[in-house]
């Protein structure tokens, strides 16, 4: 394989820090864009990965592949996704310091996909440590069915994840892994009931109806025909097919029996997913504004399906039942209050079937030994979104965003001062936008959008989405993140409508509409609803809603206090450990193989902040080498360390400097590495050594000759 340095002259820089300018966007992207167009598409700023989405297959992650990154440096071998992966995994397991691997880029620039490569690489090196066969298999298998049941196309992604996930890999001592954890973010539920033309639904409703077999499907009461379902059908209806469906199905199936799910399990969750299909097409009309279920058969058999009592689950779609202080009071629901209910239930049942699946994933993943152990976090969470129309699942997606951002700036910023500092090296602040003034409009106490939006979804009255606009209108109007729809908006030029308002985002301004926020922020469910799933003998059912009911004695946080607080929890976990990053970029927004749109990569950089990340790599200094590493490869350089060294490496490389001529503004002897300040003095070295070695290839040869 070339060396990191050999391959530089080919295909543009490996390493950005590389570039003669490196303050030049324009030299930047098109480096990026050169590689691309040769389908490279790894580059470094130091030990920053960027990933540009090559939206084709690259022949580039075949076993050969990884072997060639097995036990490697990282400066050795050509950026790769497994090149970071077997940095975290040697520093792990060599250094005991515990790893994640922090994915970010917007929707569709490949963060689950190097998620998936993360994993592969992974599995396939630890493969030949022998035994540990079942964890690894379920941990490469747990992917497919979190997949099925949490992405879905959307206008960005054909297989866009709509839900947060970090998962786990535990190893033991000798570097196997032997258990798992998933964490999982706020999944999208709402699209469970509605998607907006041209997306879909979840994949596994479509595996289902494509994949089943006529006998699965005839004792789930399904037709294979997805236009027969309300949730299926108010979509993009010519896109709902997808080719990989049927074989994706079958590929979930064996990964539920893989994780161990026991038959009747699965049976019962595709029970779930039936009744829900079912669910949507149940309608109502109204006699005397009381809702009056249009074909009670329906309903019948969802309870069916479901196993669960038929006539609670009548009453629960057309009735709701309250609990005061001193009676229990029963009201009719109207034709609306009847959809809503409809619909909140299949979107909770759908929600907390997810969240069931990942604690069984969980549950199957757990080590078997206790003993404790060493742990690589991978996160790959929802990429920031605009669309044409921005709902409340955009601000919790674009919120975690913010948060990975502001923990990108804390980490690569801290972290490269800890080591000048750990090393004894002097070096100067860089400035940068500091998105934490954006996390805090949102999340600070008592101050920020989320905490006076549970103000008014918890106040007493008729709190609705007027009234919470108008709230946050009156509150964060003087904050210059935030516009409302009132304020004159010269600067984005863009109308915005009565029920809007606009956050600018580090990575884009974006409008959302307000409709619905106060009911999907308080995230009810009436209480018949939840009675009558209690009264099913569904397993899944049953587990997923008892416990849930043990609970909920007290009022749950709303959905967005929630979530923040579980990104809070995730970004402490982070923080512990050693980070690497991998930063994806989407080259066009056509999801087309050869096309780099320089404006659309141009806009991901900037607000990504790599051009101050890399600033901030080269305003010290631009390269830096263990000592071992550095006398190692240019020994040959000077009389007193070759052929070999006997002192200590430093003291060898300071003879190598000497021997080369480094001014003394040109690097800096650190604790345990030399730092170099240009690329160019690096250069010079690696050209010297090129030629040393040419020459001693020479010799050799000769010397062979004159043996011969
Ligand atoms: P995302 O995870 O970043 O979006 P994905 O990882 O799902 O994006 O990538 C989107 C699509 O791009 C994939 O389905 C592949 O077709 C293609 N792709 C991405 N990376 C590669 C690669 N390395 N090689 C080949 N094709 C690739 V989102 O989940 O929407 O934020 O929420
Ligand atoms: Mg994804």
């Amino acid at each position: 394989m070339e060396s990191h340095l050999e391959h530089r002259d080919r295909v543009g820089v490996q390493d950005a820090v590389l570039l003669e300018d490196y303050t030049n966007e324009k030299a930047f992207i098109e480096n990026l864009q050169k590689r691309f167009n040769e389908d490279v598409i790894y580059t470094y700023i130091g030990p920053v990965l960027i990933s540009v989405n090559p939206y084709k297959e690259l022949n580039i992650y075949s076993p050969q592949d990884v072997k060639g990154y097995e036990n490697k440096h990282f400066f050795e071998v050509p950026p790769h996704v497994f090149a970071i992966t077997d940095t975290a995994y040697r520093s792990l397991h060599e250094e005991h310091r515990e790893q994640c691997i922090l994915i970010s880029g917007e929707s569709g620039s490949g963060k689950t996909e190097a998620s998936k490569k993360v994993l592969q690489y992974i599995a396939e090196v630890t493969e030949r440590k022998g035994e540990i066969e079942t964890i690894r298999d379920k941990l490469l298998v747990s992917n497919p069915v979190l997949e099925a049941f949490g992405n879905a196309k959307t206008n960005r992604n054909d297989n866009s994840s709509r839900f947060g996930k970090f998962m786990d890999i535990q190893f033991n001592f000798e570097g196997s892994p032997v258990g798992g954890n998933i964490l999982n973010y706020l999944l999208e539920k709402s699209r469970v009931i509605s998607q907006s033309p041209g997306e879909r639904n979840f994949h596994i409703f479509y595996q289902l109806l494509d994949g089943g077999t006529d006998e699965q499907l005839n004792k789930l009461n399904l037709k294979k025909d997805f236009n027969s379902y309300y949730y299926l059908s108010h979509g993009d209806k010519a896109h709902n097919f997808k080719r990989e469906d049927k074989k994706n199905f079958r590929e979930v199936e064996s990964a539920l029996s893989t994780l161990e799910f026991t038959p009747q399990e699965q049976d019962d969750i595709f029970f779930i997913i039936s009744a829900i299909l079912h669910l949507g097409n149940v309608g109502f009309t109204e006699a005397e504004n009381k809702a009056v279920i249009v074909k009670p058969e329906l309903v019948d058999n969802i309870a069916n399906l479901l196993n669960c009592d038929r006539e609670k689950l009548r009453l629960s779609l057309t009735q709701r039942t309250i609990e005061t202080i001193r009676d229990v009071v029963t009201t009719p629901l109207d034709r609306e209050l009847a959809v809503y209910a409809r619909d909140a239930l299949a979107k909770a049942v759908y929600d907390r079937l997810f969240t069931w699946l990942v604690k069984r994933i969980n549950s199957s993943l757990q080590p078997s030994d206790a003993r404790r152990n060493s742990v690589i976090g991978i996160l790959d969470i929802y990429g920031f979104e605009i669309f044409e129309k921005n709902s409340f699942e955009q601000l919790c997606i674009n919120f975690c965003n913010e948060k990975l951002q502001q923990l990108f700036i804390e980490l690569t910023l801290r972290s490269e001062q800890e080591e000048y500092e750990k090393e004894g090296i002097q070096w100067e602040m860089i400035p940068y936008f500091d998105n934490k003034i954006i996390c805090d409009l949102i999340e600070e106490k008592h101050k920020g959008l989320i905490a006076f939006m549970d103000e008014e979804c918890l106040r007493p009255g008729d709190p609705n989405d007027i009234t919470l606009l108008a709230k946050l209108d009156k509150n964060l109007s003087y904050h210059e993140h935030y516009i409302s729809h009132k304020k004159a908006d010269f600067r984005l030029q863009k109308v915005m409508g009565r029920d809007e308002f606009r956050l600018i985002h580090y990575a884009g301004v974006v409008t959302y509409n307000i409709k619905s926020f106060i009911e999907k922020n308080n995230d009810l469910l009436f209480r018949d609803l939840r009675e009558a799933m209690c009264s099913s003998t569904n397993t899944v059912l049953q587990s997923i809603f008892l416990e849930s009911e043990q609970r909920s004695k007290k009022r749950p946080d709303t959905a967005i206090t929630q979530f923040k607080n579980s990104l809070n929890n995730l970004m402490n976990i982070l923080k512990d450990k050693e980070p690497s990053y991998i930063r994806c970029i989407k080259p066009n927004d056509t999801k087309s193989p050869g096309i780099f749109d320089e404006e659309i990569v141009r806009h991901q950089i900037k607000y990504l902040g790599l051009m101050e990340n890399l600033r901030v790599r080269r305003a010290g200094f631009a390269y830096r080498r263990t000592y071992e590493l550095f006398l190692k490869r240019y020994k040959s350089l000077a009389p007193e360390t070759w052929p070999h060294f006997p002192g200590n490496a430093k003291d060898g490389v300071q003879h190598l400097v000497c021997a080369l001529g480094y001014e003394a503004k040109e690097y800096q002897m650190g604790r345990t590495k030399i730092f170099i300040r240009h690329p160019q003095t690096l250069f010079r070295t690696e050209d010297a050594f090129q030629l040393k070695k040419n020459d001693i290839a020479s010799i050799i040869q000769a010397h062979w000759k004159g043996c011969l």
